[in-house]
C-alpha cells in the first residue's frame, strides 16, 4: 500500500523548567509506542521540543529567547531521537523554533525512514502581535518572534506518495491546503498550539475544537488528501491549550482522535489510492477546475489593494 499506518503523537505540556533530553525522551518514548502500532511515519506537534515561549515578552536578542531556537538539526540533544526513529525504520515531522543566518523561523522538517531529513517547511501564517498589550488576557508574539517562511509550501516524495507540511495557523488557510493540493499532496502533515481563554470574542474559545476540525476536515476534503495533525495541549504554564489531534481522511472524515490532553499516541491506515480515486472522481482540478474563469478578485486581495467595486448588473 502507498502510505501506510501513519501515527500522531500529541503532546500534553512541556513546561518551562523542561530540559531538551527531557522532551526528546517522550518524544522517543511515543515513536517506540508508535511502532508497537505498526506506525511507518508519525507527525509531532509545532514547536515539539519547547514551551510555547510566543505567550512571554522578551526583548529580541535575550538569551533566554535565543535558548528556545535550534541552530542545528539534527544537533547534539536530538540527536537521540533521530537514531530511534533509524533503528525503528519510522519517518517523522517534528516542529521546532530554527535560527539561521540572523534569522528565526517556526519550522518542520521531514523525515525518511533512516533518521535523513528530506524535506522542510517555514510557518507562513504567522498569527498574533509584534508589540505587546497589557490589556489582552494573553500574549501571542509570533510576529515578534519569528520570520515569515521562506520556502512556500512545498511537497515531497515520501511513503511512496507526496507529502506536505504545515504549521498550525497555516491549517485555517484554505490557500495552504490548495497550494499543496495543486501539486498533488496525499497526506498534509501539521502540527499546532492553539490556546484559548485569552479573552477571545464572540464564544471563540468555546468554538475553538469546532474550528480546529472544521478546517482541516474541509481542507482535506477539498483536496482529497489526508491530513495528519498533532497538538500540543493542556494547561501549559498556566495557559490553556486544545488538543483534539486527529487523521482525517480524503472524505473528510475523522478516523482516529486524541481524547485526552496528554502525551497520546493514535494511528490509522492511510491508503493514498483512496486519496488518488477522489482526486480522479470529484476533485479532478485539470477537468472541473477553472482559474480563468475566477477573475482576479484574489489577485487584487493578494496584492494588498483596496476591495474592487461591485459589479452592476
Ligand atoms: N500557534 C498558532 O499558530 N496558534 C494559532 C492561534 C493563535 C489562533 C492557531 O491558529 O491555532
Amino acid at each position: 500500500m502507498r502510505g501506510g499506518v501513519i501515527g500522531v503523537a500529541q503532546m500534553g505540556p512541556i513546561a518551562k523548567s523542561e530540559s531538551r533530553p527531557q522532551v526528546v525522551k517522550r518524544l522517543i518514548d511515543m515513536l517506540k509506542e508508535a511502532k508497537g502500532r505498526n506506525c511507518r511515519f508519525v507527525v509531532f506537534p509545532e514547536l515539539a521540543l519547547t514551551t510555547f515561549f510566543p505567550r512571554w515578552v522578551y526583548q529580541l536578542g535575550d538569551p533566554e529567547l535565543e535558548a528556545f531556537f535550534e541552530t542545528e538539526m539534527p544537533g547534539p540533544e536530538t540527536k537521540p531521537l533521530f537514531e530511534t526513529a533509524a533503528e525503528l525504520g519510522i519517518g517523522f515531522y517534528l516542529g521546532y523554533a530554527e535560527k539561521t543566518k540572523g534569522k528565526h523561523y517556526n519550522t518542520a522538517i521531514l523525515t525518511d525512514g533512516t533518521g535523513k531529513i528530506i524535506g522542510k517547511y517555514r510557518k507562513v501564517h504567522l498569527p498574533g502581535h509584534v508589540e505587546p498589550d497589557p490589556s489582552r488576557k494573553g500574549e501571542h508574539l509570533e510576529k515578534r518572534y519569528f520570520d515569515i517562511g521562506n520556502l512556500g509550501f512545498p511537497v515531497y516524495e515520501a511513503l511512496e506518495g507526496r507529502v506536505g507540511m504545515a504549521i498550525c495557523n497555516d491549517r485555517r488557510w484554505p490557500e495552504t491546503y490548495r497550494v499543496m493540493g495543486l501539486q498533488g499532496a496525499e497526506l498534509i502533515t501539521l502540527g499546532y498550539n492553539t490556546p484559548v481563554g485569552l479573552g477571545e470574542p464572540f464564544q471563540a474559545a468555546a468554538l475553538a475544537n469546532f474550528h480546529n476540525s472544521l478546517t482541516m476536515q474541509a481542507g482535506a476534503y477539498h483536496n482529497a488528501c489526508w491530513v495528519a495533525a498533532a497538538a500540543k495541549c493542556g494547561n501549559e504554564e498556566g495557559f490553556e491549550m486544545i488538543g483534539q489531534s486527529m487523521i482525517i481522511a480524503p472524505t473528510g472524515e475523522v478516523v482516529a482522535q486524541c481524547s485526552s490532553l496528554e502525551d497520546e499516541v493514535i494511528s490509522a491506515r492511510c491508503d493514498f489510492d483512496q486519496a488518488q480515486y477522489f482526486k480522479r472522481e470529484i476533485f479532478n482540478f485539470a477537468r472541473h477546475r477553472r482559474p480563468e474563469a475566477y477573475g482576479l478578485i484574489t489577485e487584487r486581495i493578494g496584492a494588498g489593494d483596496p476591495l474592487p467595486p461591485v459589479e452592476s448588473f
